[in-house]
């Protein structure tokens, strides 16, 4: 089992298929990220794991489908309706709008990410982490005062460029798991953490209460997101200060905590930070993180996967 974020998930999620053809994989998806545009039901990180894993991502994005038009958000600027700085793409809004449909016909977003599955066949069960709206939600102030923003809106529009005074999930501590979420903990012969953002991705599935206290009794890897005290791509920088945790392999690990995560890839260089002491018992193991090629990134699940296998 994995639980996964958007680009970082999905990309660990393709070399572990590479370097474990064979095993069954269930991944479950952030849906904290989910925000409602133009009356759509968007789900950037169960999409960008289901286009990666089924070809149809846009690869230099990392989001989003490849060979992508913007007809229809052109036109809706032409209207003057907001929000304009989401870049929302033709193919894509198919997508938004048959999930959107089947939630108003009332199924729940786990038989309709099945539904969405059956067409991209992404090699993985995909469960999003639970069937009830949950948003995360950013605190930042500025000239206008001191306010929460929807997530989106910080890291899309704004770039993070205000400093999050809070980061909150709003709805995760009223959440249940989705169906077969806890099931599928209980089966897994072990659990990875991608290196997916710690605190709006990981973190988040974290939030939704049962699943943190069902990973304690597995074996759990994760991957550090953090390369030499810095994220490999994105602002989870902006997100962990936003928490008080240090940007730093060690930082992650930290937050997470030796009683949930009992094995701990970082790079090499990041490996000789690991004398301090409190990590206790985490196995520590260093390897080359960057998934820059397909190879690279199957060597990197291939070491996660050995190491829980050593673990379990
Ligand atoms: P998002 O939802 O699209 O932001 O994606 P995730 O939460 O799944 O992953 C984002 C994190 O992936 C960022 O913190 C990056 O630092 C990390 N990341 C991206 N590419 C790589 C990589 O090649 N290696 C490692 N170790 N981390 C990466
Ligand atoms: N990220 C951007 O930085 N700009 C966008 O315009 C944008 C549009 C978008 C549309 C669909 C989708 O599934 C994802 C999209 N993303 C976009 C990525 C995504 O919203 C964020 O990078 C992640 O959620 C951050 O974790
Ligand atoms: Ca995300």
């Amino acid at each position: 089992m994995v639980l996964a974020g958007g680009i970082g998930g999905a990309r660990f999620l393709r070399g572990l298929r590479a370097a474990a053809p064979d095993a069954d994989v269930t991944v479950v998806g952030n849906t904290g990220d989910d925000i409602y545009l133009f009356g759509l039901k968007v789900c950037p990180d169960l999409d960008t794991v289901m286009y990666t894993l089924g070809g149809g991502i846009n690869e230099e994005q990392g989001w989003g489908r490849r060979d992508e038009t913007f007809v229809v958000k052109e036109e809706l600027a032409a209207y003057g309706v907001e929000p304009t700085w989401f870049g929302l793409g033709d193919r894509d809004f198919a997508t938004h709008i048959v999930r959107t449909q089947m939630l108003d016909a009332g199924y729940p977003l786990s038989q309709i990410t099945e539904a969405l599955c059956d067409r991209w066949e992404p090699g993985v069960r995909l469960l999003p982490m639970t069937d009830d709206r949950v948003e995360t939600h950013v605190v930042v102030e500025d000239e206008k005062g001191r306010r929460a923003i929807h997530f989106q809106e910080w890291w899309v529009k704004l770039r993070a460029s205000l400093p999050a005074l809070a980061i909150t999930p709003v709805g995760a501590p009223e959440a249940k798991p989705a169906p077969g979420v806890l099931e599928a903990v209980e089966e897994a012969d072990f659990v990875l953490f991608p290196p997916s953002n710690p605190v709006v991705s990981v973190g988040t599935i974290l939030a939704v209460p049962g699943i943190r206290d069902a990973l304690l009794a597995k074996t759990v890897v994760g991957v550090s997101p953090i390369i030499g005290g810095a994220p490999v791509r994105g602002m989870a920088d902006a997100c962990l200060t936003a928490i008080g945790v240090e940007t730093s392999a060690a930082g992650v690990a930290g937050f997470y905590g030796p009683e949930l995560v009992n094995g701990w890839l970082v790079a090499p260089e990041d490996a000789p930070h690991f004398a301090s002491p409190g990590l206790e018992p985490m196995t520590v193991r260093a390897h080359p993180l960057l998934m820059s090629d397909p190879e690279a990134t199957r060597a990197l699940a291939r070491a996660a996967v050995d190491l829980a296998l050593e673990l379990a």
